[in-house]
Parts: C-alpha cells; structure tokens; sequence
C-alpha cells in the first residue's frame, strides 16, 4: 500500500543520511519534499502540516548523538513522528505484540459483544468472519456471529456460509425478523450458549444517513458494544477517514479496521486516521481471504513505510551503545594519523560493545557492499576475543610502539593470551595495515581512504579502521567537512 511513498520518503531521506554536517536549509528542503510526499499518498493536509512542524522543530533542536549522521538522526526522528501519527509509541519496536494487545479488546464480561459497522461494501461481513475465526483459533473463544443485515438480500446467508467455512457459530436465521429483535435473541442465544464474544455485523448503507445511524444506534445501547469496530476501506482514501470521523461523533468506535490494503491504496487513510479520529486502526485486511487479517503495529507500519529500519536501530544502537568519550578521543589521534595498538583495543571493544558485528556492520548506509567483502570469520567475536587478549598481554610500553615486540616478547604475549606466535605475528601485521591506512586516510582526508581500505587491502585489516569512521555528525575524523 505504502510503496510509491515509501520510494518517494526513502529518496529523500537517503540523500541527507549521505552527508555530514546538515544546515537548516537542508532540513527545510528535506522536509519540503517529505511533505509534498505525504500530501502525495493523500494524507490529510493538516495532519501533514502538524508532522512537518513536528519533525523540523525536533529535527533542529535535538542534539544529534556522536557517530551517527545528522541525516540519520533525522531519520529516525521522522520515524518516531510516523510511529505516534499512526498511534504508538516510539520507543516499541512493534516486534513482540500479540494479536490481543494491538486488536480486539475482550476484557469484560462474557458475552463480550463487538459490534462492526461502516459503509457499504467495505467488508464489515468478510471482516466479521475473518476476526471471529481469529478469536476461535488464537484465542480459544467460543465465538458467535449474528447478522443484523436485513436490506441486503441473502446477507444473512453470507454471513452464515463464512461462519461455516471458518467453523464459527452463527445466530440461526428467522425470516422477517427486524435488526433489534435479532440482536436480541443474538445477546440472549450468546448467554445462554455460554459464548465469549458476540460479534454483530451490521447493514451497510452508501452514505451516511440518519435512518440508518437511528438504528445502529437502537442497536448499540440494546447490545452495549465492548468494541464497536469501524470498517472502511483503505482505497477510498481521505473518504475513509471522513467517514471515520462522522461515525465516531454519531455512534462512537472505539477501533477502525482498515481493508483493502492488498489493493493500491495510497496509505493516506491509514497515515491520517488516527490523528483525525483520535480511534487507532486495530486491524488490516489484507485479501479476501478469511485469514488474510492482520494487527496494526505502528512501528512496524511506520517502518515498512519508511524502508528504512536499518537506519533507525543503527540511530538506536548507537545511541546506547557507543562510548562516546573513548571514541571522540580514537577519532581525534586518528585525525592525526596516530593508531597505536591501544587504540587498536578500544577499536576493538567499541565494536563488540555494539553487538552483532555483521548485523552492525551491515547497518551502516552505503557499506553493504563493502561487508560482502569482509570474511565472515574476521566477524567472529571469538576471534576479537582473541585480538584483545593478544594486546592485553602486551606491557603498556609496547602497545605504543609496537617496534619493541621482537621474537621473545611474542612469545610471552602468545603464551599470556593463550594464542601462538603466528597468532601474535597476525595481529602485528594487521595492526601495522592500519597504522599505515589512518596514515593515509589523513593524508586524503577521510571517506576516500575507508573505500579504499575496504575494497583494496585486506578487509580484515580495515575492519578496526571502517568502525572508527562510523558515519560522524560533523568535521572530524571521517573529514566531510
Ligand atoms: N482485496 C480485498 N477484498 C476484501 C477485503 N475485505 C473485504 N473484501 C471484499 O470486499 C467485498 C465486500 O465485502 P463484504 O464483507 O461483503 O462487505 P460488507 O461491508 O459486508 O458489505 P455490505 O454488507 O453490502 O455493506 C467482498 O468481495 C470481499 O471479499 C480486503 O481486505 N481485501
Ligand atoms: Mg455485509
């Protein structure tokens, strides 16, 4: 549903997450395009706006962490904003939610009644069918469906062939039978049967009319909803969010279920629902399907939209996880072309402190590619392990200069870090490399020598070098100025 504005975001914002030091204007420029963007994927202008200020005022204010990028801050700063538009909380990632959380609310007394409503045609019967087979497989709850659609012809019907197909229990069929007097005989027929939920679908009508809110509205205070779900299709853009809007001030929802978002919707209904009704979006339909349904996590809405999940848990790691004094002090002796074997140490534990090192590596924007190149047992934390105990065992005076170490004090370094001289000789060598690349890298200033460190000379020498450079806010040591 999202990909022309995900492609649109994503071209935006990977062009400021190249650069290092961003002024105002750019942000302004980005943001002119981040909004003609949204206005694009038909979100409501106001919500539009309300994001822009939103995100230039956090965009300008918040203090960027060292080793990211100012464009990846901001980034993640418009992720955030994405996350509360859509009605969640930034700081979910959205990965462990349950169906129950971000859905259907059951806390209350059995039978709980759930009443769906929406205009015609947008999929409150498939819907029904879909979250009632939902409720019985996941949740074990004794569902039962009850169809109020007296208009259509043979809707009752449909609802009763779904109910079959999906194994769920639906109100027997009384011809001539009126809406109230159905719901009716729906809540005493869920008490007597002992079922957990009551789920009443409603007729639909081609707008909203006053005839047809009266008897919703006779139905809802007969059936006094727990969750009295809105359906509405997603194709219809802004209409659904109007539609949202007029039937949350008449009947009162208390959750919309977006539909039709296999379709080519261009997502601005459900980037603008919640900020225009104040209702989350509990559910997506996906297909026609009964099982095509899914819950609503905004993060994880927010970051299919944005295509851009690497960016932020970079931001995000970074932000926990970077000691930022010991890495100013690396960059700046690196600035000057200095990288004894303690730095090389802190190199080296400033990058097991941020985990997974193929996973971080992979993170970074733009170094994909140079990863490929990395030998995948050069990532393997044991043999950092290996690395620091190497240098640990070595006297203060030979981590500053590494000339000292001749043959008898290698092997006192391999014995006292449990390695071999061959072992010691390796990580000599490699230290050496990437002496003589930070070397370089001050002589051409920056970028231009990392490349070449990754692509040239042994991947595993430029790895300790490629970490140092995590992209940087400003100036020194990566030399973007
Ligand atoms: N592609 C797609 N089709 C859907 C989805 N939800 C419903 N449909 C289809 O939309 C059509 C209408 O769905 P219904 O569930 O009958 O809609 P309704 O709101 O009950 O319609 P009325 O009772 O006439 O107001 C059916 O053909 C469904 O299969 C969805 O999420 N994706
Ligand atoms: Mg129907």
């Amino acid at each position: 549903m999202f990909d022309s504005l995900t492609d649109k975001l994503g071209s935006v914002l990977s062009k400021l997450t190249r650069r290092g030091a961003l002024t105002p204007a750019d942000v302004a420029a980005a943001m002119r395009e981040v909004r003609l963007a949204l206005l694009e994927a038909d979100v409501a202008l106001a919500v539009v706006k309300d994001f822009i200020a939103k995100v230039s005022e956090k965009a300008v204010g918040e203090a960027v962490v060292k080793s990211v990028t100012p464009g990846q801050m901001v980034v993640k700063i418009v992720h955030d904003e994405l996350v509360e538009m859509l009605g969640g909380d930034p700081s979910d990632s959205g990965a462990a939610l349950g169906f129950e959380s971000a859905g259907i609310d059951l806390a209350a007394p059995a039978p709980v009644a759930v009443l769906m409503v929406g205009l015609q045609g947008s999929g409150k019967t498939t819907t029904s069918a879909k979250i009632a087979h939902r409720l019985q497989i996941k949740e074990k709850k004794r569902v039962l469906m009850v169809s109020l659609d007296t208009y259509r012809p043979a809707a009752q019907e449909q609802l009763a062939i779904l109910g079959k197909q999906v194994g769920v229990v639906t109100l027997p069929i009384i011809a001539g039978q009126q809406p109230v007097e159905i719901a009716r005989r729906g809540l005493t027929e869920a008490r007597t049967g002992v079922f957990d939920v009551v789920l009443f679908d409603t007729a639909g009508r081609l707008t909203i009319d006053d005839a047809m809110m009266s008897e919703v509205l006779a139905i809802r205070d007969l059936v006094k909803p727990h969750e009295t779900l809105l359906v509405t299709d997603a194709m219809t853009g802004q209409d659904a969010v109007i539609t949202a809007q007029s039937f949350n001030e008449k009947v009162g929802i208390t959750g919309i279920v977006l539909t039709r978002v296999d379709g080519d919707a261009r997502g601005g209904a459900a980037l603008s629902m919640r900020a225009v009704t104040g209702r989350p979006i509990k559910l997506l339909g996906v297909g026609e399907k009964v099982d095509a349904l899914e819950a609503f996590h905004p993060a994880r809405v927010a970051g299919r939209i944005l295509g851009m999940g690497d960016v932020v848990s970079l931001v995000e790691k970074a932000v926990t996880n970077i000691d930022h004094e010991k890495a100013e002090k690396l960059a700046a002796r690196m600035q000057e072309g200095k990288f004894d074997l303690n730095d090389m140490l802190a190199q080296l534990q400033q990058i097991q402190r941020m985990g997974d090192m193929k996973g971080i590596l992979g993170l970074i924007p733009g170094l994909g590619q140079a990863i490929k190149q990395i030998k995948s047992a050069d990532l393997d934390p044991k043999s950092f392990k290996r690395l620091e105990a190497i240098i640990q065992s070595m006297t203060p005076k030979e981590r500053r200069v590494s000339d000292l170490i001749k043959a008898s004090r290698k092997q006192r370094i391999a014995v006292g870090s449990g390695t071999t001289v061959a072992d010691v000789n390796k990580l000599l060598k490699q230290h050496q490399h990437m002496e003589t690349m930070m070397k370089r890298m001050k002589k051409m200033g920056g970028l231009g020598a990392l490349a070449g460190m990754m692509g040239g000379a042994g991947a595993g020498a430029g790895l300790g070098g490629m970490i140092g450079n995590l992209p940087r806010p400003s100036g020194p040591p990566s030399g973007r100025r």
